[in-house]
């Protein structure tokens, strides 16, 4: 009998205390870190049956990533390291919303429809961000991992992408890396000092930047960084834990602020990098001689990683296909760039990086990025193949091989599992370091439009639905046609809505020619969400 296996679930301690329903959105669970308790502890039990499903270790991740520090959330790891099957977010979805009565029965359906043998042994892998309310919904989720008799291993405080990396290297035996924090920093530390060799300026290039870390989880691995790196790589570390969360600082602020974030010295043309909350995202910016802030943002970066990689593909004589994967947040001035400029194909997938993840899959060399700065590259294991192959290619010529040699060892810099913010900063330094390169050289490929985010509160966020990788509006009837009116009125205009699969709000983003009247752009469409979509609290405002 099922239900037997089940029955040790009922624990009052974690009973379902309020009747809100609470959706496995973007990037997991998210809200207010009071109402979490028994969402954890659902979700401790549903990793259980993931593990035994897919016969191998799963990830369960404590974080509210970007949010500020009230909130807070889980993300569920998948056996490859990437983040959950979409098809078990309804199941999650499910289990988190059920009656406490229904508890048992829902797990005995979930394992029956999913055809799971219970008798698999169960690992989760477990970690956690600094948040104040983290420990209390790690002793949930605990409890529901032990309540089916899971073994547990715990990481203590770890970035979300270390946690995807760990759990690829347990599933992978070792082979993907050495599945502990030690394994990660050395082998990205070593192979990133491997290919800088021993010149560690070049050019423009000077070995040195300063890092926002949001006061978040991504300050103690930058501190490990700092160490394992210190002769080649000068890390200056601000917002490095000793002040609020996500507050005025890390990626999110400074990509939707356009500005710099707090306690960072104003230098001029310096780089500067800030990651969020979680280390996974992450921007560069720099303020010029005028005072004037430049954003390098996700776009950047992946202009920058997909030419990288375009001309050690040419060099090396190597026939793969590169693609490059943005969503509709991507800057119309990057897209014109790839498409135009670098032939690079280009796709547009919604919001979230597990669509942007599944749609990289289908090209040799996949690179994927969100404006936000959330992204990575992946490689078809064929492409690692022929890489090994082409080296061992006694035909080639010294060119050929020395740029066959950096492909090959450049993806031992990457973090394939997932977007990870400092991963994909040794990239970049890595990338401007061969170049020659500082921030205004890397500024200088393309020029990208004027543009604006802006968040609208609204009564029920879900009344907004979107088609056509979220550029589209189809409800509220009328919204499209009105935004194609105001969008009409400005040159090179651009603005699509959608609802935040993270926050409970309408995010609205504007783009057209004049940086005059981009803000103006952005703030009509938003009073027309506000009036069409039910609008509360204080009317949309630039702050
Ligand atoms: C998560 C997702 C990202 C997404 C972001 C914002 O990031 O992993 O792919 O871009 O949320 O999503 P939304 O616009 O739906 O709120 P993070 O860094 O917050 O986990």
């Amino acid at each position: 009998m099922k239900s037997n296996y089940f029955n040790n679930v009922v624990n009052s301690e974690y009973s379902r205390k309020n009747d809100g329903h609470i959706e496995y959105g973007t990037a997991g669970f998210r809200t207010k870190s009071d109402i979490l308790e028994h969402v954890l502890y659902r979700m401790g039990l549903l990793a259980v049956l993931r593990s035994k499903a897919k016969k191998a270790a799963i990830g369960l991740m404590i974080t509210a990533s970007h949010n500020l520090e009230p909130d807070n959330g889980i993300k569920l790891i998948d056996s490859a390291g990437e983040m959950l099957e979409v098809s078990w977010e309804m199941i999650a979805t499910n289990l988190a919303n059920t009656l406490d009565s229904d508890l048992i029965s829902m797990l005995v359906h979930i394992s029956t429809k999913e055809n799971i043998d219970l008798s698999v042994p169960a690992t989760v892998i477990i970690g956690r961000d600094t948040r104040k309310s983290s420990p209390i919904l790690l002793k949930a989720a605990l409890a529901g991992i032990k309540a089916l008799n899971g073994h547990v291993i715990d990481l203590g405080l770890v970035t979300t992408p270390q946690l995807h990396y760990i759990v690829v290297c347990t599933n992978t035996d070792g082979a993907y890396g050495d599945p502990t924090l030690q394994g990660y920093y050395s082998k990205l530390a070593a192979v990133f000092k491997s290919i800088r060799g021993t010149e560690i300026n070049n050019g423009k290039y000077i070995s040195e930047l300063q890092l926002d870390a949001a006061n978040g989880v991504g300050a103690i691995a930058a501190r490990e960084f700092q160490r394992y790196l210190k002769d080649v790589l000068d890390i200056k570390l601000f917002n490095d834990g000793s002040g609020d969360l996500n507050h005025m600082c890390g990626a999110d602020y400074v990509k939707v602020q356009q500005t710099l974030p707090l306690n960072i010295p104003s230098e001029k043309s310096v780089r500067y990098v800030s990651i969020d909350g979680d280390a996974d995202r992450v921007v560069y910016f720099y303020i010029d001689g005028n005072n004037k802030f430049h954003l390098l943002d996700g776009d950047r970066i992946a202009t920058l990683v997909a030419a990288y990689f375009k001309e050690l593909l040419e060099t090396s004589g190597l026939s793969l296909q590169l693609g490059l994967v943005q969503t509709a947040y991507a800057n119309g001035g990057s897209t014109d760039y790839i498409s135009n400029i670098l032939k690079v194909p280009v796709a547009c997938v919604p919001t979230g990086v597990k669509h942007l993840h599944k749609k990289a899959l289908e090209f040799d060399i996949g690179v994927y990025f969100e404006a936000n700065g959330h992204g990575t590259v992946i490689f078809k294991n064929t492409t690692k193949e022929a890489i090994k192959n082409q080296i061992k290619n006694e035909m080639l010529s010294t060119t050929q091989r020395v740029a066959s040699s950096k492909l090959r060892d450049v993806i031992d810099l990457i973090n394939e599992t997932v977007g990870d913010a400092l991963s994909d900063m040794l990239l970049v330094e890595t990338i401007l370091h061969a170049k020659g390169w500082n921030v205004i050289e890397w500024e200088k490929s393309y020029n990208d439009l004027p543009n604006k985010q802006l968040k609208v509160r609204v009564k029920d966020r879900n009344i907004i639905t979107t088609t056509n990788a979220e550029r589209h509006c189809l409800t509220p009837v009328c919204l499209q046609e009105e935004i194609d009116k105001i969008v009409l009125k400005y040159s090179r205009g651009r603005a699509f809505v959608r609802p935040s699969g993270t926050e409970d709000i309408v995010r609205v983003y504007a783009e057209c020619e004049s940086s005059s009247d981009v803000n103006k752009l952005a703030m009509e469409v938003a009073s027309l969400v506000y009036r069409l979509a039910d609008g509360v609290g204080p009317e949309p405002s630039l702050s």
